[in-house]
């Protein structure tokens, strides 16, 4: 691989690019030609991925605001680091240490994840901090640690080539995760591939099979699929029996949702659900995929376990082609799943459990009374805090909340209530850093060291390539100028390096299921094109320290191909590059079986009413857009790839019903905000419905605080909402 090849830093699909590096700028990039996860692949944001570092609005220094209402001043690094110190401190001297709480991210490299997680919680003594990954992950980290005992997706993507039944659920990889549908399409089996979304997306129209549901309705439809399976006798008895456990008590649950009740709630016919169950059944290696359709939803966790029921009872797990796969959105959302310090103590341990942090304090050498023994508020609970007056001080990393947390105005509302608020980013004019009394300026991707660990649990290289401008400094510089400023800097003394973190956090994964012990460094990730996760050391090589075999484990891969080795372009296939986890039907809980979970379905938060009588979806609107846009929106050939004004995509029904004409603006109104777009009249959404993208900068203006009860991650997928027309669009015109 080439000397500059790294990870990208949009999705988690984890393309690598190779940067074109010439007299010290980077010039140009491309996809890497032998990397197992491209091939030679990258989407629009990828090939673009350069250009946002570049632009006119970065952060150059650091910014205070002096005076409330008064402008962000720059100041020097000492006098920003000391403002956020001496009012960190004063906030936890009044209010207790428990006030101050910090916000993180998918989008940082793990060591300075968990760099920030060990200063903030061990050395600030903080208990509080989450990360964007609530708003996207959560659901599926609760769904897997319940039902496998650990936060394991267990695929490779060799496996969307091997598959002869492909189900992606509330999923659409042609916009969200475009590389991983062209893997889709390298697939030689000609597979089925089913959609099961309420929108005719990109994908649905690609697709073989499209199941337009209605909105959260996914579960139902899965206890009768499951309902049908069990009934035609397509059950793998066998792998139930050896592997799982509750099997009973999941059919006897299931056995109430009779094809006819299933139609009715989800909207689907009868005989599509027939068509649906029979091609799983009949299907050798069935691999189920979801996304966000799935876990942002009030249920979300128990629509995600009864994916993972469906492959359980149909054998569809560790082998190749199948599986129950969750799909991660951010470059490192894995990453902060296992080393962001948040929800988990370090590699998925539990902050409650004493022997769990007694371990953490002898591999770290910290004191154990410095590490939490409760678990953070979730993200949701942090917000509520700063209503009820318990969370005063605020640390925001590489996030921009004010854009995409739910119900907008209400937050924003909120972070002015604080009695500080910092903000750690690229750009100071992200909506978030607008409110900020201090801005922390950060360098970004292609400017920093560390790694990612991308959906199927690859660890691959970020690297400075390029310059940081100005003052901006890799967050593992800034988070070990505030311990230092703060006083604890000592306790950090190992964590020299992004390097030198990867070694301590290889210490943390021994024994564990994300064992990583058997990585050489960084340069082995390099020679080997990135490292699944289990990846114990080859026989007879250095042991960092002994640990027992995890689940799925084995050698990782080789730095270089020994004479004979199988030719590393059949990347499919070959062993070495690709790994899967369960091969041997046993899972993490300690009997060794998965568990089957389930639950009565329930309603959804806020019906549709006469004043707000359609359903509001939201999500990607193009492959060119990343989230709030302050990185996509730089480059002006993504410009052109995706509509500049929001827009709101509604069926023909309903437009003519409104008397609203294609691309004439309308007000979108929700109980509690509005925003304008214009009408994108499509039979791609169903009557009732109406899809706005994520990325404008008022949608989250209507969604709603439902969240689920086990993971805490907000629905952002359902919430009613009413469609007028604009009196006087011409104003816009
Ligand atoms: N271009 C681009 N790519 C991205 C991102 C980006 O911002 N831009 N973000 C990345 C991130 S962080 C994430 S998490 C992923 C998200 O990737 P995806 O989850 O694939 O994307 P979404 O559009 O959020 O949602 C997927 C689908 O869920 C459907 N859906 C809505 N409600 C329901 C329902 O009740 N049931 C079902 N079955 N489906 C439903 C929506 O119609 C939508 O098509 O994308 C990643 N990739
Ligand atoms: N309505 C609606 N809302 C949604 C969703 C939806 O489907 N619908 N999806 C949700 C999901 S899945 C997600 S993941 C979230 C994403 O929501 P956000 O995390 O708020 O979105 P981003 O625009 O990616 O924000 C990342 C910020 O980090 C900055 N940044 C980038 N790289 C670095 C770095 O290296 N260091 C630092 N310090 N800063 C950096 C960027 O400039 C940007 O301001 O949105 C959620 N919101
Ligand atoms: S698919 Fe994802 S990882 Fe690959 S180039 Fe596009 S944004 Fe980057
Ligand atoms: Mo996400």
């Amino acid at each position: 691989m080439a000397g500059n090849a790294m990870v990208c830093g949009f999705c988690s699909v984890g393309c690598s690019l190779d940067v074109n590096v010439k007299d010290g700028v980077a010039v140009s990039l491309k996809p890497t030609k032998d990397y197992p996860v491209n091939l030679g692949m990258a989407c629009p944001k990828g090939w673009e991925a350069l250009t946002p570092l570049r632009a006119p609005d970065r952060a150059t220094t650091p910014l205070v605001r002096v005076n409330r209402g008064g402008p962000l001043e720059p100041v020097d690094w000492p006098t920003a680091l000391d403002a956020m110190v001496s009012r960190f401190k004063a906030v936890q001297a009044e209010h207790g240490p428990e006030a101050a709480a910090f916000i993180s991210t998918g989008q940082i490299a793990s060591e300075e994840m968990a760099l920030l997680g060990a200063v903030a919680k061990f050395g600030m003594g903080m208990v509080h901090g989450d990360g964007n990954t609530r708003q996207c992950m959560a659901t599926a980290v609760v769904a897997y640690k319940e039902s496998f005992g650990f936060d394991a997706p267990p695929y490779t993507y060799g496996d969307l080539e091997e598959s002869d039944v492909i189900v992606l659920w509330g999923a659409n990889p042609c916009i969200a995760h475009p590389i991983l549908w062209e893997r889709i399409c390298r697939n030689p089996h000609h597979p089925e591939v089913i959609v099961v979304d309420p929108r005719v997306t990109e994908t649905a129209a690609a697709a073989t099979q499209h199941y337009p549901l209605l909105p959260k309705s996914d579960l139902t439809l899965l206890y009768g699929l499951a309902h049908l399976l069990i009934a035609w006798g397509a059950v793998d008895k066998e792998f139930v029996a050896r592997s799982t456990d509750g099997f009973e008590g999941f059919a006897a649950h299931v056995e109430a949702f009779t094809p006819e009740r299933v139609s009715a709630a989800t909207g689907l016919p009868v005989d599509a659900l027939e068509l649906m169950a029979d091609t799983i059944a009949s299907g050798k290696r069935v691999s189920f995929w979801w996304t966000m359709g799935v876990n942002q939803s009030h249920e979300g966790v128990r629509v995600a376990q009864a994916i993972i029921g469906l492959a359980l009872l149909t054998g569809n797990v560790g082998r190749p082609g199948t599986g129950a796969n969750s799909i991660t959105g951010q470059c490192n959302a894995m990453g902060s799943r296992l080393w962001s310090n948040t929800t988990n103590l370090f590699g998925g341990r539990a902050f409650t459990d004493r022997d769990a942090r007694a371990e953490v304090s002898e591999i770290l050498g910290i004191e154990e009374s410095c590490i939490p023994d409760r678990m953070s508020l979730a993200y949701d609970q942090i917000v509520e805090g700063i209503r009820d007056g318990k969370i005063k001080a605020l640390w925001v990393i590489a996030t921009n909340t004010a854009h995409s947390w739910i119900d907008q105005r209400d937050l924003v509302d909120l972070l002015g209530r604080l009695d500080v608020l910092v903000v750690q980013d690229l750009y100071p004019t992200t909506e978030t850093a607008q409110l900020a009394d201090i801005v922390l300026p950060a360098a970004g991707w292609g400017e920093k060291e560390g790694t990612f660990i991308n959906s199927e649990r690859r660890y691959g290289r970020i690297r400075r390539v390029v310059r940081a401008p100005g003052q901006a400094l890799a967050d593992f510089s800034i988070f070990k100028l505030v311990a230092d400023a703060w006083g604890c800097g000592d306790m950090f003394e190992e964590w020299s390096s992004p390097e030198a973190v990867f070694g301590i956090l290889q210490r943390l994964s021994a024994g564990r299921p994300c064992d990583i012990t058997g990585i050489e460094g960084y340069g082995h990730l390099d020679a080997a094109g990135g490292i699944q996760w289990p990846c114990l050391p080859a026989p007879g090589t250095r042991v960092l320290r002994t640990a027992p075999v995890a689940a799925g484990g084995g050698p990782c891969p080789a730095g270089e191909p020994e004479p004979g080795d199988p030719p590393t372009d059949s990347v499919g296939s070959a062993p070495d590059r690709e790994r899967r986890l369960f091969e041997d039907g046993r899972f993490f809980h300690p009997d060794g079986r998965a568990r089957f979970v389930w639950e009565e379905p329930r309603p959804v938060a806020e019906p549709t009413s006469e004043e707000f009588p359609f359903i509001l979806l939201t999500g990607r609107g193009s492959s060119s857009q990343w989230h709030t846009q302050t990185r996509t929106s730089k480059s002006a050939i993504l410009r052109t790839l995706y509509p500049e004004k929001p827009y709101v995509e509604i069926s023909p029904a309903d437009a003519s019903a409104l008397g609203v004409v294609a691309d004439e603006w309308v007000v979108l109104s929700s109980a509690r905000g509005e925003m304008e777009a214009r009408a994108y009249v499509t039979p791609t959404v169903a009557p009732g419905q109406v899809f706005v993208p994520m990325h404008y900068a008022r949608t989250n203006q209507l969604t709603k605080s439902s969240i689920d009860p086990y993971s805490r991650q907000p629905s952002y997928k359902s919430a009613a909402v009413g469609v007028r027309r604009v009196a006087e669009s011409r104003r816009y015109s």
